[in-house]
């Protein structure tokens, strides 16, 4: 059995290799491991629903996710890139208040995505330069 404990010192470790958050010093790291959660997601799960209205921002700690885009004039999706290990998403709708940009599906055989809500987001995460320069 891991303790609460392990855990924390888990989730530390992994946010630590997050390239996002490489430079956050240690005690702004505990206290995301602090607040995140963990969600599970089956292979062809939408994580995300392009049009929603979202409050969470998402780090992948397994597996893989698809990101598409609905394309004026095309009934279906169109694929834009995949996203795995270590890599975020779902920070537009939280940084701008807007709805989701794009649906975010999780691949086989499944995926794991540490979870932040919108009130920890602005107050730990929502700063980077990083975040505020992205330009997809
Ligand atoms: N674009 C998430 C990953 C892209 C991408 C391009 C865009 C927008 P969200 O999909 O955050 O939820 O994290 O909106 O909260 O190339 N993602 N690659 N979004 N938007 C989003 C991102 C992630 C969906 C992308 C994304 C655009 C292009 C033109 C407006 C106008």
């Amino acid at each position: 059995m891991k303790t609460g404990l392990q855990r924390q010192e888990e989730n530390i470790k992994f946010l630590r290799s997050v390239p996002l958050l490489q430079n956050l010093p240690t005690d702004k790291l505990a206290k995301i491991a602090d607040v995140l959660e963990v969600d599970f997601y089956h292979e062809g799960d939408f994580i995300i629903r392009e049009g929603a209205v979202g409050d969470t921002f998402f780090i992948i700690n397994k597996g893989e996710v698809q990101v598409t885009q609905k394309i004026a004039g095309f009934d279906d999706p169109k694929e834009i890139r995949r996203l795995d290990r270590g890599q975020y998403f779902g920070e537009k709708a939280l940084l701008s208040e807007d709805r989701r940009t794009a649906n975010v599906i999780a691949l086989a055989p499944g995926v794991e995505c540490l979870t932040v809500d919108r009130e920890s987001f602005n107050s730990l995460i929502g700063d980077l330069n990083e975040l505020k320069e992205k330009d997809y």
